[in-house]
């Protein structure tokens, strides 16, 4: 539950799987996501499937979007997110770009820009990843960067390197 007192910020996470039946791995986080203390999900984009980037002799991967409005702390929320990824049996030593059963990637958090051990936001790889700005620019249509750079503008200018959106009959 939300206070109305709390001033709420709206953070967007990247959800990725490409293990042990990666359509239900992301649809599984959606439904833990709404469940997230403090939070509130105000958009879910649709289901995509993608070409992995890094190393390509891994699966495929299957990502989405999810906004929400928090009064957690960017740390916090963090915290909640690295959860969720161990409760799905995520297994942290893997190498970096290898394969995974979830990751719940902070991607923005209101218009702060954050530096530290533990977080980098915005997201690194927001500005290079179609599997990161379709969906984003999917249910954020005016949103802007920190930097001022426009989604729907890099969305529009990325390659989307075979990324499907999944029809709701699949799923
Ligand atoms: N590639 C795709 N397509 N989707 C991801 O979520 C993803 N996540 C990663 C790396 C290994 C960079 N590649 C990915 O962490």
């Amino acid at each position: 539950m939300l206070k109305h007192s709390e001033s709420l910020i709206t953070a967007y996470i990247g959800v990725g799987s490409n293990l042990s039946n990666p359509i239900k791995q992301v649809t599984l986080a959606i439904k833990a996501l709404k469940t997230l203390t403090d939070s509130q999900v105000t958009a879910v984009s649709s289901i995509y499937g993608s070409k992995p980037m890094g190393p390509q002799d891994q699966p495929d991967y299957v990502n989405a979007v999810v906004e929400l409005q928090t009064s957690l702390t960017p740390l916090a929320l963090l915290d909640a997110l690295q959860t969720l990824e161990n409760k799905a049996g995520r297994v942290r030593k893997e190498n970096r770009w290898g394969a995974r059963i979830l990751d719940l990637d902070m991607l923005l958090f209101g218009e702060q820009v954050i530096n530290n051990e533990r977080l980098t936001i915005p997201h690194y790889g927001i500005k290079s990843r179609e599997f990161v700005l379709l969906p984003l620019h999917e249910i954020a249509l005016n949103l802007c960067l920190p930097d001022g750079d426009s989604i729907a503008e890099l969305a529009n200018n990325i390659s989307q390197n075979g990324l499907q959106k999944f029809s709701a009959e699949i799923l």
